[in-house]
């Protein structure tokens, strides 16, 4: 009997050491195809195959351990160094890594983007055609990655976040789909460069004050391109450097960990428990990853040998982590020579297959339109003389191109048909605008069943003597309803919990529903909207307060690239149905009134903006929103919340639909378009007009984007012929964007009597009380003028 057990445990342990050997090979052979990518990467890109190249050599052994621990439903917010993990997490194929490489457009080759990021820029789908969320508790889960340094990590936190509010929040516990108990990791991964942002600063401390599962590795590899470590990082290391964050008996804070990147084994052992601690009690983590190489350089732009040392050069040759791992492997018996010698020289030839099944996938389509094309071109030919001489000029130019493009195909149809203006050309052409139009310019906004523009209008009730309240008493009554009927809903900002932000929107709604879902944050705007990024692509519908609206630009970087990109760059597979709630427009000072909507047109396409006039039209928008799932800015306005307003019955209920302007006086003589505080001082100056016989038609657009869907502003100036748009923007700003969505999208100058004209405030920022708004802003007195040198035109 106990023989019996001796033999069974030398089976075991021969059966788990035989395992454990086919695993550190996989993973080695996955480093070597890694590699191989890279290599082959560069060379397409020097030989002009593709545009340009960002590599993961160097880290290879870092990223085939950390992968080992990188779990269905976890979530990664990583840069363009991590095609590793990617390969070894079953995330990405070489073959989708080189059709990235080439941009094809087709999703079916390139899943991440569709071909429109660059490559090693990764992303798994999150949502469902039809707008719903796909359990993510059970998948490996990448968001998209984006190029700003350090870009990733306010995402990080907010991915983290989720799973501790999933773990905490009562109101959460139903959604098994999208979190289990909140047991997710998020993976983060930077550039020990990119540390020297403050985003990372400040990720860094909210996720040790808030205690969420992050575990950030720190690619170091001494340089920013080529900018050494010194320059970058106090004290020449980030873990030396954060030092102070790190979680003592008692206190929050981080758990830091060292390793170094070619040292396998070593590497699997502290991932192993620090992951596992990060996991189980959502205290955060960095890995300093030391001892990181770059043997190809930082990108296909340029080379290190400019700006590293011979000593760095030979140092990183004698360092790589590739032939480290290889010595380790032949040290420990797990290998023998020929046998990794055969390893290798199969991943070359797999690597090898795979990219070149990419480029004919990439090559296809472009080639059978090229062949079209050119079969239409040549079916000019034949009338002789001048004409016959050029069309052969452009089937040559388009024929001798090494690698056509889509676009040398349109140049080349588009000169046919201007010489020769045949319907077939022109055709032609037409069709693969369209084709073309789909794959590049599509998916900004969510176009299908989750379309908030699908949302119509359900009207305001209002009971037999319904109250007039104040401003901030509907907004009140609209979320202590809202959160009982929604528990995906958590607001969340500086101010917003213990008092319910500073005017009192949210007041006595955290005693009433709890610390998860009405809670305070510190003053970082830009990781505030990492949190509500984080919560918003996990399936949950955050509303994120800047406190005032010029204290956006603050956070308005992760919204520009990141949120408003997030449809875009995935081809729809991910959304981010963030709602930010902020206040502005006039009130006081510099700091206090100011109405950068022109900055906000500019950078936040893919994001919804609304204006409302008051907070009873906020609350129709809110409640359109929440049933659509794209991201959206909710200016409410500063001086609007001590305003009387008549209290709907039905708040949960009526809506307010987006781009759809409301004509709030009715007149002839001019239409004035304007949107949020600045009605009200039109309004009073339409009384004061009318007294001079002058009928003001003031339409308020109610929101910026979308803009005017159905043309009522056009409609207006039809009856009226003359038109003013008006707000309190720098002068060019929002109301040059009206100006030209009405006068050149709507077509509107045929109607005109008179010339169009715009009215904003100064150009500087607005002086500090009463007087200073009056100089600074547009004002009743000057709005009458300007409308009277209009009708006297
Ligand atoms: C905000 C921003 N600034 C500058 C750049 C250009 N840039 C791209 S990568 C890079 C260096 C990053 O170095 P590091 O973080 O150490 O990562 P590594 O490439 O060394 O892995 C710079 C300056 C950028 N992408 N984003
Ligand atoms: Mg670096």
């Amino acid at each position: 009997m106990e023989n019996q057990i001796y033999q069974d445990t030398i089976a075991g342990e021969k059966l788990s050491f035989d395992r454990f050997r086919e695993e550190v090979l996989k993973d080695y052979r996955i480093a070597c195809e890694s590699r191989e990518a890279s290599l082959l990467g560069r060379r397409e890109v020097l030989t002009g195959k593709a545009k340009f190249g960002i590599f993961g050599d160097g880290k290879e052994i870092a990223q085939v351990a950390m992968a080992k621990f990188f779990r269905p439903g976890d979530f990664r917010a990583g840069y363009y160094r991590d095609q590793t993990w990617m390969f070894a997490s079953g995330l990405s194929s070489i073959e989708q890594f080189f059709a990235q490489l080439y941009s094809n457009p087709d999703v079916e080759h390139e899943p991440f983007s569709g071909g429109r990021q660059m490559n090693a820029h990764f992303a798994t789908p999150f949502v469902n055609p039809d707008g719903t969320w796909m359990p993510l508790a059970d998948t490996k889960n990448v968001t998209s990655d984006i190029a700003p340094t350090a870009g990733q990590m306010p995402r990080a936190l907010g991915l983290a976040f989720a799973s501790s509010l999933f773990r905490n929040s009562p109101a959460l516990k139903p959604f098994t789909d999208l979190s289990h108990n909140g047991n997710e990791v998020c993976f983060c991964t930077i550039g020990d460069a990119a540390t020297s942002e403050g985003h990372f600063w400040e990720t860094m401390n909210a996720a040790g004050v808030l205690q969420v599962p992050l575990a950030v590795f720190v690619w170091d590899d001494g340089y920013g391109i080529s900018v050494p470590r010194k320059y970058q990082t106090v004290k020449g290391s980030i873990s030396e450097a954060l030092k102070g964050f790190q979680q003592k008996e008692g206190t929050n804070g981080i758990d830091i960990y060292r390793v170094r990147a070619w040292d396998y084994a070593g590497m699997c052992e502290v991932f192993e428990k620090g992951i596992r601690k990060t996991r189980e009690t959502h205290i955060p983590a960095v890995f300093h990853v030391e001892e990181v190489t770059q043997p190809q350089g930082h990108s296909t732009s340029g080379s290190h040998e400019r700006y590293k040392s011979q000593e760095r050069l030979e140092w990183e040759r004698e360092w790589d982590c590739l032939p480290k791992m290889r010595e380790w492997l032949f040290q420990n018996a797990l290998a023998s020579e020929s046998e990794l010698e055969e390893l290798e020289a199969a991943a070359k030839i797999s690597v090898r297959t795979s990219k070149d099944r990419a480029w004919e996938a990439y090559c296809a389509p472009i080639q059978e339109q090229l062949t079209h094309a050119v079969f239409l071109l040549n079916g000019l030919l034949g009338q002789g003389g001048d004409r016959d001489t050029r069309v052969q000029q452009i089937i040559k130019d388009l024929t001798s191109k090494r690698e056509p493009l889509r676009k040398d195909i349109m140049h080349a149809l588009s000169a046919a048909s201007l010489l020769t203006k045949e319907p077939a050309i022109e055709q032609y052409y037409q069709a693969l605008k369209d084709l073309n139009r789909d794959i590049y310019n599509s998916y900004l906004y969510n176009e299908g069943p989750a379309s908030a523009l699908n949302v119509g209008e359900t009207p305001k009730e209002f009971a037999d003597g319904a109250p007039m309240v104040n401003g901030f008493e509907v907004l009140n009554r609209y979320f202590d309803t809202l959160f009982a009927h929604n528990p995906k809903v958590m607001a969340f900002g500086e101010d917003v919990g213990k008092i319910g932000d500073v005017n009192q929107g949210f007041a006595g709604l955290q005693e009433k529903y709890g610390k998860e879902r009405i809670f305070d944050t510190g003053i970082r705007e830009l990781t505030i909207m990492g949190q509500g990024m984080g919560l918003a692509l996990r399936g949950l519908r955050p509303i994120a307060e800047i406190q005032y609206l010029d204290y956006l630009l603050y956070g308005l970087e992760p919204l520009s690239d990141d949120v408003a990109t997030t449809h875009y760059r995935t081809m729809g597979q991910q959304s981010c149905p963030l709602i930010v709630r902020t206040r502005g427009h006039r009130l006081e000072g510099v700091w206090h009134s100011g109405s950068p909507m022109g900055m906000v047109l500019g950078s936040l396409r893919g994001m919804y903006v609304c204006v409302p006039r008051n907070m009873v039209q906020a609350v129709g928008m809110y409640n359109t929103l929440l049933k659509g799932n794209d991201p959206a800015l909710m200016v409410e306005s500063l001086n609007g919340y001590r305003l009387k307003e008549r209290l709907p019955s039905n708040l949960l209920e009526y809506t307010v639909p987006l781009g759809v302007p409301e004509i709030i006086r009715e007149g002839t003589d001019i239409t004035i378009v304007s949107y949020g505080s600045t009605l009200r001082i039109l309004q009073e100056a339409a009384v004061i007009l009318e007294q001079l016989g002058i009928q003001c038609e003031i339409v308020d657009v109610q929101t910026l984007l979308p803009f005017d869907r159905p043309q009522t502003i056009l409609k207006s100036l039809r009856k009226t012929n003359r038109i003013l748009f008006v707000d309190e923007d720098v002068p060019s700003g929002a109301v040059a964007y009206m100006f030209t969505e009405v006068i050149e999208g709507q077509g509107a100058y045929r109607w005109l009597d008179a010339a169009p004209r715009t009215l904003a405030a100064k150009a500087h920022r607005p002086g500090y009380g009463s007087d200073g708004d009056y100089f600074s802003k547009p004002n009743v007195d000057e709005v009458i003028e300007v409308v009277k040198s209009m009708m006297e035109e």
